[in-house]
């Protein structure tokens, strides 16, 4: 393994500047050249010390040594004056010594780009955790000796390996039924604007119709899909067949009921989320034998909010406390014990 320097603060003047120096030769490289205004440095440094001394040779520096993390991999913080020279200097100090200039994104796990990307300020909020190093704290933690609460921090991390693949990228949730229920109905009244046509007549929706949104806070892909029965012709078939196919992808899946005609169920049951809709009407069989089934109207709204809560709840069971870990890199979902 290599050891590294990067310079996390932006190139050019400022008050002050920030490096970051990793890797095997760190600490041995920081021992001959940092000198404490007190005391001295330890064999070995623990994560969360800090000193303030001066770094260099003949040329040095007043600065602020941080520990991030301890043995195997340590990682230190070297927070200098931010001229361009006192910089220069300080990088070429551990480049004499072998290390290697690195780039600052490599110190975030690309988690800076990903952070740029998130659509919702409550997504926004838990990469800013991630990046403001709420990730090391927990490998902290995971290292505990007592084992139970080891295994403990684990399961979390891996209860939320989801949520981490969703923070950028949407939750797929699927509105499937038969034809005329008021799929898109729906779909627009939680757009709030006419995404999807609507009409009287049975078969209205042909292909997919995808909308992105938020609920609770949480970026979501809403598909309405064609009306499912057997089709009258080649086109509908492959309407149908679309829709088969996304609802088979989706994380979550919503089977929309008419409560004021017969209800039509799909050929299997398991996995759907049933909603009965057209509650503002007559209803024409017993809703109570659905209990778990939530009741709608899409004309109304009524029921809408209920919904949303159902939603985020199902897709996001526990959602983080503020500056708790979540894995959002493949390599932190892989440490946990699932593959992304
Ligand atoms: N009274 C009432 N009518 C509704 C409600 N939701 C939808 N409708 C009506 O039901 C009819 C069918 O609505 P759509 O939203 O087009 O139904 P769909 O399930 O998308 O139909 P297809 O695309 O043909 O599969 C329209 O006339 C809607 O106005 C509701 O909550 N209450
Ligand atoms: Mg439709």
């Amino acid at each position: 393994m290599q050891t590294t320097i990067a310079c996390l603060t932006a190139p050019g003047k400022a008050a002050i500047a920030t490096l970051a120096v990793r890797g095997p030769q760190a600490w041995a490289i920081t021992l001959a050249h940092f000198m404490p205004r007190k005391g001295s440095l330890p064999d070995t440094p623990d994560a969360g010390q800090y000193w303030y001394g001066r770094l260099g040779n003949e040329l040095a520096d007043d600065v602020v040594l941080a520990v991030k993390q301890g043995l195997p991999t340590i990682a230190l913080e070297v927070h200098c004056h931010g001229g361009v020279e006192v910089v220069r200097m300080i990088q070429e100090l551990y480049l004499e010594h072998g290390a290697i200039l690195s780039p600052w994104q490599d110190e975030t796990n690309g988690l800076f780009e990903t952070l740029a990307h998130a659509s919702t300020v409550r997504t926004a909020n838990i990469l800013l955790d991630q990046v403001s190093g709420a990730w090391q704290v927990c490998m902290r933690e995971l290292a505990d000796p007592d084992p139970v609460r080891g295994t403990q921090v684990r399961q979390r991390l891996a209860e939320l390996i989801p949520l981490g693949q969703h923070l950028v990228e949407p939750w797929q949730v699927v509105i499937a039924g038969a034809p005329n229920v008021g799929k898109s109905s729906l779909m627009n009244a939680l757009a709030g604007y006419t995404r999807s046509v609507v009409s009287p007549s049975a078969g209205t929706t042909r292909d997919t119709v995808a909308l992105r949104l938020a609920i609770d806070g949480w970026p979501v892909e809403i598909t309405d899909t064609a009306g499912i029965r057997a089709a009258t012709n080649d086109l509908e078939l492959q309407g149908i067949e679309r829709a088969q196919s996304v609802a088979r992808d989706a994380d979550l899946r919503l089977w929309l009921l008419d409560g004021s005609t017969g209800p039509i169920f799909p050929d299997d049951p398991v996995g759907w989320h049933f909603l009965i809709n057209k509650i503002d009407l007559p209803a024409a069989w017993d809703w109570q034998s659905l209990p778990e089934a939530l009741r709608i109207s899409a004309r109304t709204q009524t029921g809408l909010t209920e919904l949303c809560e159902m939603i985020s709840r199902q897709l996001v069971p526990q959602p983080p406390l503020p500056g708790e870990a979540v894995p959002v890199t493949a390599e932190q979902a892989a440490l946990v014990g699932k593959k992304r």
